[in-house]
């Protein structure tokens, strides 16, 4: 049988397919397990600089195995579970150093939506959809559910879209600004490729303190986003890659960044 996650090492970045395509990649706990894992590893391998995130088959992920669910005796502790793999994972996302682009190849339902959308840049084939299916079983949005969407595209969108968990079509998450950019299906996997690949070639460690000052800008003020900009800004100054791209820029040459911390 095949793995829950497939994990495909390019030169410079690593593609993560979700891998359950006969339930639209809904996780279960060995899938949770295989991403936990395979993003730590990423984390730690200084050759990979920037992930792919998408699904095998019809699918991107429809949330929860709810099969999983329906055959556990006893009222489920969702708290237990959420803390021990889903907020994990939108903090994996998030934190990780290097970019992470997700193509939703497909539906993307529940926890599947806000882990997408916990991704740093979004592209979705033409068909995908956008659900927050939580409300629909007597549930409340998770993993990021009432904190990405309201921040990307208002509160009175994200409001309804999670009261009454309306489909989203991919055209209209984007003219939403949800995500970054719909592409038709058949073109999705190439064109996210060469994001990829084009990202994994940029200065990464800028990349990730730029990373790192848009998450911390939802809780900031001015003032306190201003001084992160100087702090991080400075270190930025100090790596061989902006010396670099500096250079390059006045020899009217391409860059060749290392994206190396020293
Ligand atoms: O554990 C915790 O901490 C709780 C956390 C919860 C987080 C959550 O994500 S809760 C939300 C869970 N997800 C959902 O409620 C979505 C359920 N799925 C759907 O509503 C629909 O499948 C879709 C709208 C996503 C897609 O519809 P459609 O018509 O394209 O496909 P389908 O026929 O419904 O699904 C295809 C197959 O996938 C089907 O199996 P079958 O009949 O062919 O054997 C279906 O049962 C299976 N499937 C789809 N979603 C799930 C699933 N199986 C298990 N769990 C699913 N979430």
């Amino acid at each position: 049988m095949e793995p829950a996650l497939l994990v495909d090492r390019r030169d410079g970045w690593t593609t993560l397919s979700l891998n359950r395509p006969e339930r639209l990649n809904a996780f279960n706990e060995e899938l949770h397990r295989l991403l936990a894992t395979a993003l730590d590893d990423i984390a730690a391998d200084e050759g990979c600089r920037a992930v792919l995130l998408t699904g095998a088959g019809r699918g991107f992920c429809a949330g929860q195995d709810l099969a999983d669910l329906a055959s556990t005796e006893g009222p489920p502790d969702f708290g237990a579970t959420i803390d021990a793999f889903y907020n994990p994972l939108v903090r994996r996302i998030r934190g990780l150093r290097k970019p992470v682009v997700c193509a939703v190849n497909g539906v993307a339902a529940g926890a599947g939506a806000n882990i997408a959308l916990a991704c740093d840049i979004v592209l979705a084939a033409r068909s995908a959809k956008f659900i927050q299916a939580f409300a629909k079983i007597g549930l409340v949005p998770d993993s990021g559910g009432t904190f990405f969407p309201p921040r990307l595209i208002g509160d009175a969108r994200a409001r309804a879209l999670a009261l009454l968990g309306t489909p989203l079509s991919a055209e209209t998450a984007q003219a939403w600004g949800l995500i970054w950019r719909v592409v038709d299906d058949d073109a999705l996997i190439a064109e996210a490729e060469t994001l990829v690949a084009h990202l994994a070639s940029q200065p990464t460690q800028a990349l990730a303190w730029i990373k790192e000052a848009f998450n911390a800008s939802a809780s900031h003020d001015l003032d306190a986003q201003l001084e992160m900009e100087r702090d991080l800004q400075r270190k930025a100054g100090r790596t061989p890659d902006y010396r670099e791209g500096a250079r390059a820029f006045m020899e009217k040459r391409a860059p060749r960044f290392t994206g190396r911390a020293e």
